[in-house]
């Protein structure tokens, strides 16, 4: 890797210092071993975890003094280099614009393109999620199959009861093969393995959660409203089944009565809109809410190690 000092998006000029001093010393950091999470019996236990959480609260207040160490910034033309320093490494979000310009599937994936490109081929996808809250944490339950064109007609229509989700995908592949021939690459962060297609209509709902990967989003068509929350926050947001809060959408008053702890969560908003790329970086709490029939794809192939849940302690 080149000792150059890379060159940085416009918006994070002044970042440009800390990584020079950062090339100084720029041998491979040594690997923290993955630490089992301690299970608070104990009065001692529990003040363990009341000093981690004000460790991280701590850390959250010194980096709200610089608008470049915390903001959610914006970049255009982010090299790949320029990605892996100021966002990848530090599990930093961006939101990058203009990467995916020129990928057919961005004038092209109408509902009506969709369901005469994929035609009546069988897709698996999320169903009956109206009727449960726990659509994601038991998607095994909310599989079903239909013809494509089928459910285009009910993604539609709208709302949340059908959606086709990255956990669709394994299953999807050979029906929704057509489609990939209106996508482009994104050679500077990811390797050529495929992406993972979101497809649903106007308020579809991903409840609260992180991944066990750094993410990628790749809005094709449509708007989506994306919270983001970073991981200092954890405590606020009743953390108890595997990656999913409690609280499922902080920006519904019925949850935060039930959840009062996440109504000053520090969070950040972000509207996708067609061609627009969000990183996601491992750990990161995030809602996701479509406000139109909408395309996204989600992708996790970077160049760079990427592979938190082998160690994630899912009890
Ligand atoms: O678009 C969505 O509904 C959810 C996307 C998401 O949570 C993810 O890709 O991790």
């Amino acid at each position: 890797m080149s000792k150059r000092p890379p060159s940085l998006p416009a918006q994070a000029n002044d970042m440009r210092m800390q990584m020079a001093l950062r090339q100084i010393d720029f041998g491979a950091a040594p690997r923290a071993a993955a630490v089992p999470a301690p299970k608070p019996q104990t009065a001692e236990d529990a003040l363990a975890l009341k000093r981690r959480d004000w460790l991280l609260a701590v850390q959250e207040r010194q980096r709200a003094l610089s608008p470049y160490a915390s903001g959610l910034l914006t970049a255009e033309n982010l090299s790949g280099e320029d990605f892996l320093h100021s966002f990848y490494a530090p599990g930093r979000p961006v939101l990058i614009k203009g990467a995916m310009a020129g990928w057919p599937a961005l004038e092209r994936w109408t509902p009506d393109y969709l369901a005469e490109t994929v035609g009546d081929a069988e897709i698996e996808y999320q169903g009956g999620r109206s009727r449960a809250q726990d659509y994601e944490l038991k998607k095994d339950r909310h599989r079903k199959r239909a013809p494509f064109r089928q459910f285009i007609a009910l993604a539609r229509a709208g709302g949340n009861d059908a959606y086709l989700t990255a956990s669709n995908s394994a299953a999807n592949a050979p029906a929704l093969a057509p489609l990939a021939a209106d996508l482009g690459h994104l050679d500077a962060y990811l390797t050529r393995a495929p992406g993972m297609l979101w497809i649903g209509g106007e308020g579809t709902f991903t409840p609260l959660h992180f991944d066990l990967t750094n993410n990628l989003l790749a809005q094709v068509t449509g708007t989506k409203r994306v919270i983001l929350i970073p991981p200092s926050q954890t405590q606020r947001l009743a953390h108890k089944s595997h990656v999913f809060s409690e609280v499922r959408d902080v920006t519904d008053p019925a949850r935060l009565a039930l959840h009062p702890q996440a109504r000053d969560v520090l969070r950040y908003e972000v509207l996708l809109t067609p061609g627009d790329l969000l990183f996601v970086p491992i750990g990161w709490w995030h809602q996701v809410r479509s406000e139109s029939f909408a395309t996204m794809l989600t992708y996790t192939g970077f160049h760079w190690e990427n592979a938190g849940h082998e160690s994630y302690p899912a009890g």
